[in-house]
Formats: structure tokens, sequence, C-alpha cells
């Protein structure tokens, strides 16, 4: 069992760790010759791939990060998260979700620090990133203090929290069928949590393109990574709380979203009833759909909500990190308003339609290279910020 599993594993970092120790052996060698650019044509939209990643470039960045730099202060802590991450997967499949979405958050804010993970936010003020709007609806928190507790026993103090929010996003998306991509270390982690820009700044389901696309340019995204990083909705269930108003009231017209296909409304209806409708004790079933304090089964708890794969039951292709969350775009079946936003500007239905029209294979390297680009956000490097013991608390001075 245990082996099948770890196969994928073999085989993904044979390919793409190994142009990573070339390159290490010529730390200021220019892009070598393992890339290769392949151009594909959809219409009259080009991308360009390039595959596999430009480790050189990467490695010196700008961000200080290293590749494997527990090498020496800890060299069990990557396998220690892989392993620690594949074990909760097998019980919880809506990790992978879970924990891109966590990851999404704390680099949006202020860089991938593990700000999102702290309990107050440093200053004496109750309002933490973790308590603001956006975050009622996140949750593995839970999963990240316990395998931060496993790295902790091997290796006390020395692997942040935000290192290890970013190996387990890597690794969990990895299992649920997404791309490999590399993840570099030494990441320190923030002195406090920032609330404000919490609410503010992290895209919202009902924000319209022009939003959406301000929103990640802010953070140096362009509108073909935005349309890539998207993609991570290809896995995990959309909330029924994210839907409702656009189901019912939507702009408080007290009407749905005219542009929702009427077959597709009385779908989303069906599995969203109007939270208006129905009693007390049902409406706390539905705000429980995403939150973090329960067990997070994708069988019981997580009922209630939709994904994308049921959204386009029909054309699925059965596999998880494909194209169908692109292919629902087209027929206008986006379960939020800020996905099928997307196709309300050309560029970006350009490259919806682009990603919609091959095997996956262009999403999927693009998702890894945006991926990469997240994961190395306004990362805290060398003195910068502190390593957490418990990632809910900061150390104080
Ligand atoms: C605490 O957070 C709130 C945000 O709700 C903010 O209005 C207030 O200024 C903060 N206070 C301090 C001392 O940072
Ligand atoms: C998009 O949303 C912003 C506010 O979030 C609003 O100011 C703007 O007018 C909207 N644009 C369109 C085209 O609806
Ligand atoms: C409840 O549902 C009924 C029929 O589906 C509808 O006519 C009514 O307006 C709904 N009430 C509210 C408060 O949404
Ligand atoms: C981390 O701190 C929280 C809050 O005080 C506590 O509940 C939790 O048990 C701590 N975790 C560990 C591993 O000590
Ligand atoms: C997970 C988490 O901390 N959720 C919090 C989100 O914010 C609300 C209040 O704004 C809190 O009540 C939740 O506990």
């Amino acid at each position: 069992m245990r082996s099948c599993f770890f196969n994928p594993w073999v085989v993904v970092s044979l390919v793409l760790v190994l142009p990573v120790l070339l390159s290490l052996r010529n730390p200021r060698g220019e892009p070598e010759n393992t890339i290769t650019q392949t151009t594909t044509s959809f219409g009259n939209v080009k991308l360009a791939n390039t595959f596999p990643f430009q480790f050189n470039q990467r490695i010196r960045d700008g961000s200080n990060l290293e590749y494997d730099f527990y090498r020496d202060t800890c060299p069990q802590a990557e396998d220690i998260v892989r392993s620690a991450v594949t074990d909760i997967y097998f019980d919880h499949r809506d990790l992978s979700p879970s924990l891109l979405r966590l990851f999404f958050h704390d680099c949006f804010i202020q860089g991938c620090d593990a700000s999102l993970l702290l309990e107050d936010n440093g200053g004496g003020n109750s309002s933490s990133e973790k308590q603001a709007i956006p975050n009622q609806t996140l949750k593995g928190f839970d999963k990240i203090d316990m395998i931060k507790e496993e790295v902790e026993q091997a290796c006390p103090g020395v692997v942040s929290c935000a290192d290890i929010l970013a190996l387990a996003a890597r690794d969990s998306v990895l299992l649920a069928g997404g791309p490999f991509y590399p993840v570099l270390t030494g990441r320190r982690d923030s002195h406090q949590s920032f609330f404000e820009d919490a609410t503010d700044q992290i895209p919202k389901p009902d924000d319209n393109i022009t939003r959406t696309l301000h929103l990640f340019n802010l953070r140096g995204f362009s509108a073909r990574e935005t349309v890539s990083l998207l993609g991570g909705h290809n896995i995990g269930r959309i909330g029924c709380d994210f839907i409702q108003q656009r189901l019912y009231d939507f702009q408080g017209t007290g009407q749905p979203d005219p542009s929702i296909p009427l077959d597709f409304l009385s779908q989303m209806r069906q599995n969203c009833p109007d939270n208006k409708n129905i009693s007390s004790s049902s409406t706390d079933k539905l705000s429980t759909t995403f939150t973090i304090s329960k067990p997070t089964n994708v069988h019981h708890s997580n009922k209630k909500g939709m994904s994308y794969m049921e959204a386009l039951s029909a054309v699925s292709s059965g596999a998880s990190f494909d194209t169908h969350y692109y292919q629902s775009l087209l027929r206008g079946r986006g379960l939020l308003f800020a996905d099928q936003q997307l196709m309300a500007e050309e560029r970006t239905a350009r490259l919806v339609s682009a990603y919609a029209s091959d095997d996956g294979s262009t999403f999927r390297m693009d998702f890894a290279r945006v991926m990469l680009k997240l994961s190395n956000l306004d990362v805290l490097t060398g003195n910068q910020g502190q390593v957490r013991l418990n990632c809910t608390q900061h150390i104080s001075s």
C-alpha cells in the first residue's frame, strides 16, 4: 500500500531534483541547457512552456531561500513533513485544498511567514489574521500543529512554521494529483499577525475580475499567473456560505446572479438550499461546512457545498488536478462569482480557453510555476523574524 503511494514521489523527485543537484554543483552557472522551450498555440494565444524549472535562477532569486536549507541542522525535516502529510491525507482527503488555502492566505498577507497561524497578533491585540473575516472558513491549523510537533521532536527549535506550511502544502498538492514543484527553505516566522491587511487584501468570492486582477497584481502576479492559481479550485469543495448570495440575493437584488445558466442554478440550489428558509439546526450544519474545528473528513462533515467535479459531472475526466475547473468556466458553470468572472474579460477568458483545451499539461506547468512564486513571496530569512516553537504563539523576546 504504502510503497505504491510513494512511487510518484520517487519518479517525480528523480526527474525534478536532479536538475537542482546539478545546478547546485554549479551555483554561479547560467541557466543550463536542461531547459527546453516549447510553444503551444491555442487560437490566438501562445503559451510558452519552460521545463524543467530554471533552478539556477530560482536559487538566486533574491529571496535568500536555499535548496535543502536544513541539510545540516535537521536533515530529516522534509521527510518528516512528507510522511506526516501522507499519514494525515489517508484519513482526511480534503487536507490538500485546506493546506493550499491556508498557505495561499498566509503568503498573500505580508508574505509566507506563518503569520496566519498565530493565535494573537503579538501586540497584545486580540485581532489576529486567523480571526479576520476571510479566515473564518479556513481549516487545517490543527494539522500544521501536528506536523510541527513531530518536527520539533526531531529537531527542537530549528524548522520554522513557515517552512513547514510551505512544504506541507506542496506535499499535499502532489498527493492530490497535482504537479510537483521544488520548495526552497529557510523561511522565518513573523513576530506578529496582520488583521487589517487580512480583511482588505484577500481576494473575495464575490470580487469582480477587475478587483481580483488588481489584488493579485499588488502581489506581483500577472493575469496569467492569477488564472493558473485560481485553478487550485480544481480540488476541494466550495462551501455553501460562499455561494449563498449568488444563488438567492445577488448584489442585494433578492434574485440570483442572472448570468448563471438555469439548469446549473437549480443544481446549485439543490446542493445549497436557501439558508433563510431553513430551521436553525440545519443552519448550524451549513455553517460548519468549512470551519476548522470539525474533523475534516470529506465524507461526513463536508457534505454541504459543491466541488468543480460536481459542477461538471457530465464532462469530468475523473482526474482531479486537470482541466475541469476551466472547462466548467467555459460552460458558464463557475461556482463562485469570482471564478466565473475569469470569462468576463478577454485576456483572462483566452487563458481559461487555453488551459481547458489540452490534456492539462499547460495548466499543471503554470500552476507549479506560480506555486513556486507564491512560496517565495516576501519571505523572512536570516536574522529576520524567529523560529516559533509552537506555530500558534510567537516567542516574546
Ligand atoms: C488592534 O486591531 C484592531 C483591528 O481590529 C485595530 O483597529 C487596532 O488599531 C489594533 N490595535 C493595536 C494596538 O494595534
Ligand atoms: C468591480 O468591483 C469594484 C469594487 O470591488 C468596483 O469599484 C468596480 O466598479 C467593479 N467593476 C465593475 C466593472 O463592475
Ligand atoms: C422560502 O422558500 C419559498 C419557496 O421556495 C419562497 O417562496 C420564499 O420566498 C422563501 N423565503 C425566504 C425568506 O427566502
Ligand atoms: C501550542 O499552544 C497552544 C495554545 O496555547 C496549545 O493549545 C498547544 O497545545 C500548544 N502546542 C504544543 C505542541 O505545545
Ligand atoms: C479559525 C478562526 O480563527 N476563525 C475565527 C475567524 O474570525 C472570527 C471572528 O472574526 C472568529 O470567531 C473565528 O474563531
